[in-house]
């Protein structure tokens, strides 16, 4: 084999490994998060350290196909150096993967130091070079293999003794950048989509409530060391969905269909529903998979439009039951009508999540909420569509796996502190938590202590029936092991059941315990 072709198979091998790794790079960042696409993130480290005159240059030139430009420059910079590890891993092993190394390490550099990125945004990088490590290592083994045969057949005897063909290695290299070139073309082309909705989310002004949520009221926040705060931050807020990818929704694009049973079915866009007198409004959702004492609940400022005045709108026609709405990724919920259509019952048609608009992954630009109800049920993200129909005829996406067709919120409560499994002081120590009965309200909780007489705990001031509300007992703590239990009262008078109760099909039931060591 000459030198020539050597030269240039190897230079192939580089550039179809490097390919393979951006391609690994692009699908990981499909998940971790798209800003952590290498690619992105290096070329937004090159416009932040270019000069002004070259950024002045590139724009003269190039206009408003500046971006492409950089982007292709750092594609063929990467191709040739790549190109050239493949050289080098040929005639100077291991010296080509070291390369890959660096421009791996360049990337993780890149990726790692843009805004709001977290550790994990380094994996696509790390993993993406070290797929196209192993690519390269592979591949080269291979083509020595075969530049060993044909030399072996230049001198004389079997053209094709044990290893690999020219046809072989040629079918290697091509499946492997093809491959590459279609799965990181796709993948990079839903994170570039993903980006520009979060161009747009970022850009959005959400206007002022028309009615404000009440103040939270004095008292209302317990001052005890660890017990879950009033209002749930959105990045600590749980999230629960079927979406593999957070589906990413350009607002201008999104509008709300009201179908079915209706007299008057009505579309709305974004823009229109940002126009109507909008509601402030304090609301705790909560997931059915709860677990008794788990921690799939969040409490929020949510801002949206009462969903009774757009079913007014519309005019459901009779025999409507249910409201099955529709994400723009094919989940459903079903809704009972009459619940949607009570008018102090503050279900909303959410635009804004604690002073923002919703976050991508709590249904980015809109989505449902209603008080009282599992989120399975109700709390539609991405919502499309809200169609009528009935519960004889429609089933939503979670009944059809099991959970029951509606979820009304169970009555519970949660201790918070102190953790269980913990060894304390004896003497005073508070035992606090949350209590929830969504729609209805708390009224009281207690405590017990090793099966004892059941005590009643101080009940924070609650911002509203609609939001959970904080308790805390002040327990004289007696050395020993001890047992604590807590159940909540709501004010319709229904105590927490103290039987278990799986979470399936529609909502745990028992007393939240916890076991202590009292020094
Ligand atoms: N589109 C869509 N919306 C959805 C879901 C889903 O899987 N897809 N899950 C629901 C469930 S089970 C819950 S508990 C809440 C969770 O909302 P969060 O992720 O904002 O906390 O969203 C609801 N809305
Ligand atoms: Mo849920």
């Amino acid at each position: 084999m000459t030198l020539k072709s050597k030269l240039f198979w190897s230079a192939l091998s580089g550039i179809a490994s490097a390919a393979a790794g951006l391609a690994i790079a692009e699908v990981i960042a499909l998940v971790i998060a798209p800003p952590s696409s290498p690619l992105v993130a290096v070329g937004s480290l090159v416009i932040d350290l270019a000069p002004t005159w070259a950024k002045d240059f590139a724009i003269a030139v190039f206009g408003t196909n500046d971006k492409l430009f950089l982007l292709t420059l750092i594609a063929v910079l990467l191709a040739a150096l790549a190109a050239a590890a493949g050289v080098l891993e040929l005639i100077k092993a291991p010296w080509g993967l070291v390369v890959f190394g660096v421009i791996g390490g360049i990337a993780t550099i890149a990726v790692t130091t843009r805004e709001q990125s977290t550790a994990s945004w380094a994996i696509p990088s790390v993993v993406g070079m070290m797929g196209a490590a192993l690519m390269l290592y592979r591949i080269v083994r291979k083509l020595s293999v075969w530049t060993a045969n044909a030399q072996t057949a230049k001198g004389k005897v079997e053209q094709r003794a044990i290893g690999v063909s020219r046809r072989d290695f040629f079918i290697y290299i091509a499946s492997t950048a093809v491959g590459a070139a279609v799965i990181g073309v796709g993948a990079r082309a839903v994170n570039a989509t993903a980006m520009a909705a979060t161009a747009v989310r970022k850009a959005i002004k959400l206007p002022a409530p028309a009615v404000a949520a009440p103040p939270i009221p004095e008292g209302a926040a317990l001052d005890v060391e660890g017990i879950t705060p009033l209002i749930t931050p959105n990045a600590d807020f749980y999230r629960i969905d079927t979406a593999l990818q957070v589906p990413s929704v350009d607002a201008n694009d999104w509008s709300l269909r009201v179908t079915g049973m209706v007299e008057n079915p009505i579309t709305i866009t974004f823009d229109e529903l940002l126009d109507l007198p909008l509601t402030e409004k304090n609301l705790t959702l909560m997931c059915v998979s709860n677990e008794i004492g788990g921690n799939l609940t969040g409490n929020a400022t949510w801002l949206g439009y009462p969903i009774h005045e757009i079913l007014k709108r519309a005019k459901p026609q009779a025999g409507a039951d249910m409201v099955l709405s529709h994400s723009i990724d094919g989940f459903t919920a079903g809704t009972p009508l009459e619940i949607l259509q009570e008018e102090d019952r503050d279900c909303f048609l959410a635009v804004g999540m604690n002073g923002e608009p919703l976050p991508p992954e709590h249904g980015f630009p809109v989505r449902m909420v209603v008080p009282g109800l599992y989120g399975y049920v109700s709390a539609t993200k991405w919502v499309v569509e809200l169609e009528l129909t009935t519960y004889d005829r429609s089933r939503a996406y979670w009944t059809d796996r099991g959970w029951s067709a509606k979820g009304p919120v169970k009555t519970c409560s949660r201790i918070d502190v102190p953790t269980g499994l913990q060894t304390l002081d004896k003497g005073k120590v508070p035992i606090a938590g949350i209590a929830w009965a969504q729609h209805t309200g708390i009224d009281g909780v207690e405590v017990r202590v090793d099966d004892g007489e059941w005590m009643p705990a101080r009940l924070a001031n609650p911002i509203s029936d609609d939001t959970w509300v904080q308790w805390v007992f002040d327990w004289d703590a007696p050395s020993g092991t001890h047992v604590i239990e807590a159940r909540a009262t709501d004010k319709s008078g229904t105590i927490q059941s103290g039987e278990f109760a799986p979470v399936a099909p529609n909502g745990a039931e028992g007393w939240h315990a916890i076991r202590l060591e009292v020094a």
